[in-house]
């Protein structure tokens, strides 16, 4: 069995391989059968002969697109972004947090980092060609949602850490889920399929990369707090021979939100390569979505617009099939759904369709340390350690303590805050921009930041320290006009039956982030995948065997 799924990885791998070498937006395995012989002018360009289409590669759409084609399902999936493999001139795929180039963000005039800031002046974004970059920023009034573009959706441009939420905040958050389920089945194969590993006591303990973590620990242990060890699927065993000095360096050379060039087991190098190895899974980059109707048969027809890494149109074309799955994430899945229904498109959408929606409570704050807690001139961009006061009743908060790696010493203290905000937005159709905006007030994240100013105020006074209020737009120490974790929008339950069936529509699924009700107390993808796991095999078995 081991070897089966291996090779498939491989074959995956080498389509993608050479797909991506030749310029390719179409990738599949019809020509791959002997491995290494790829003949582009074979692949299929027939659009019209897939059941199932998936919009999105994330990790919603990447566990929906491997099971499908195990089980045997032609299954065509369709992703805006591009499929990040080849190197650019300066060999790279990416580029550093440091020194971003164009390849850092999706089609912005000038890079928009979450630490906007410096000594309060304006000198860490910087202007950039307009391109298909890994990583974009979605800017709505009074909050900024950041998303991965490309194949892998956010696991290019996330930190890697891999959280399981404890079994009875999920039970809250999700009561009609099994929770023995997940707990027992989904979660676990979610950990092995995502090679979700644990730091060594070695690195975390004696590296110089991982002071500023231990600097976090100890600020956090004086005033009461405990810290746990978070896992993450950047391979410990690469960052190893990063210490070593016997591999090129990636979390040691500042590469995380614009992409690892090495280390990270992103979702193209697990998931995605076993699907496309089936043989049943075709991908088409570059993609993107923009309209969803019905056809009097009843088939989906999708109005597809191709672009080039530049964002000229090259295409638009509409493609059909009998199964819809919406993997676009939590911001992409409900703005579609959104349009869809108040333009007539898809009109028996329910009114839960763009509601419920929530930043798991994100919050960026840092700290200034005295001059003796150095936290050091090199940092690992891998977060590994989080403190944990998600048991307090007042002010639950899940704080990861984060790297800053500005490659000279800053005695900053910096951490991206998890809370439990039940403050929800929603998403209103705008005809004059033709998109869905998301509706969230200036106060709604006002709880998350009580929870991060209880912990850190209590760190800060039992360590003599103060905030920082130089890196963060308007000077404000408590970053709450942005979020990592965009969660909801169509939540399992409401806007969908309990496996993410959309109400309304046969045929017609989401699986991804947009089905969790705007908080897991966690980083979220874990969830994400396991849910996904549990929803796609549930829907092959009943709805497509
Ligand atoms: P997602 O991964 O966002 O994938 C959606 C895909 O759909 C993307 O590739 C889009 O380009 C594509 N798409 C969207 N609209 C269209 C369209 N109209 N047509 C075609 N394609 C489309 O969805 N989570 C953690 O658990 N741990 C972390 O350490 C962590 N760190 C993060 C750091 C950063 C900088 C960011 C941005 C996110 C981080 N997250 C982290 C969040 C995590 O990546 C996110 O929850 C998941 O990626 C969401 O998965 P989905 O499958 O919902």
């Amino acid at each position: 069995m081991k070897s089966k799924i291996d090779r498939r990885r491989f074959l995956g791998m080498s389509a993608l391989g050479s797909a991506s070498l030749l310029g390719l937006t179409t990738i599949n395995l019809l020509s791959c059968e002997k491995e290494g012989d790829f003949d582009p002018k074979s692949l299929s360009d027939d659009l019209q002969s897939f059941d199932t289409i998936i919009i999105g590669t994330g990790y919603g759409g990447a566990v929906s697109a491997l099971r499908l084609g195990e089980a045997g399902i032609k299954t065509l999936m369709i992703e805006m972004g591009q499929l990040w493999d080849t190197p650019g001139e300066d060999g790279k795929i990416f580029s550093k947090v440091t020194d971003p180039d164009k390849r850092s963000m999706w089609f912005k005039e000038k890079t928009e980092a979450p630490i906007s800031k410096f000594l309060g002046l304006d000198i860490v974004n910087r202007p950039i060609p307009k391109y298909a970059g890994v990583l974009d920023r979605v800017n709505f009034d009074n909050m900024s949602v950041y998303v991965g573009r490309g194949v892998g959706g956010g696991s290019l441009a996330n930190g890697g850490m891999a959280v399981q939420p404890p079994m009875s905040y999920f039970e809250e958050i999700l009561p009609q889920v099994d929770a023995s389920e997940m707990y027992g089945t989904y979660f676990p194969r979610a950990n092995q399929m995502l090679r979700v590993n644990l730091i060594p006591d070695s690195l975390l303990e004696d590296s110089d990369y991982y002071k500023f973590s231990r600097v976090g620990r100890k600020n956090a242990e004086k005033a009461g707090y405990s810290s746990v060890t978070v896992p993450n699927v950047y391979d410990f065993q690469y960052m190893q021979q990063e210490e070593e000095g016997t591999v090129e360096k990636s979390a040691f050379d500042g590469e995380v939100i614009y992409g690892n060039n090495h280390g990270k087991s992103s979702l193209d190098k697990t998931y995605i390569p076993e699907a496309i190895g089936t043989g049943n899974v075709t991908l088409k980059v570059l993609h993107r979505v923009d309209e969803i109707s019905r056809t009097p048969e009843g088939k989906y027809s999708l109005t597809v617009v191709e672009i080039d890494p530049e964002g000229a149109v090259k295409n638009t074309m509409i493609i059909e099939c009998t199964h819809l799955i919406l993997g676009a994430g939590s911001v992409g899945t409900t703005q579609l759904l959104v349009k869809a229904r108040e333009k007539g498109t898809l009109p028996n959408l329910n009114d839960r369709i763009g509601t419920n929606w929530g930043t798991n409570g994100n919050i960026m704050v840092a700290r200034a340390n005295h001059g003796w807690d150095k936290t050091g001139v090199k940092q690992s961009t891998i977060p590994t350690l989080a403190i944990d006061a998600w048991d307090d009743p007042n002010y639950p908060c899940f704080a990861e303590i984060a790297p800053m790696p500005s490659g000279i010493e800053t005695w900053i203290s910096l951490y991206l805050a998890i809370t439990k905000n039940p403050e929800r937005g929603y998403f209103q159709y705008n005809p004059a921009t033709d998109t869905s905006e998301l509706i969230w007030g200036p106060n709604q994240n006002d709880p998350s930041v009580a929870a991060v100013k209880h912990m850190f105020d209590r760190i800060n006074r039992s360590n003599g320290t103060i905030y920082r209020y130089d890196l963060f737009d308007d000077n404000k120490v408590f970053a709450d006009y942005f979020t990592y974790h965009p969660l909801g929008g169509c939540v399992l339950g409401g806007a969908t039956d309990l496996y993410g069936r959309v109400h309304g529509y046969e045929n017609l699924y989401i699986n991804d982030g947009s089905l969790i009700p705007g908080s897991t107390g966690v980083n979220p993808f874990l969830t994400i995948t396991a849910l996904a796991e549990r929803n796609i095999e549930e829907i092959i078995k009943s709805d497509m065997a």
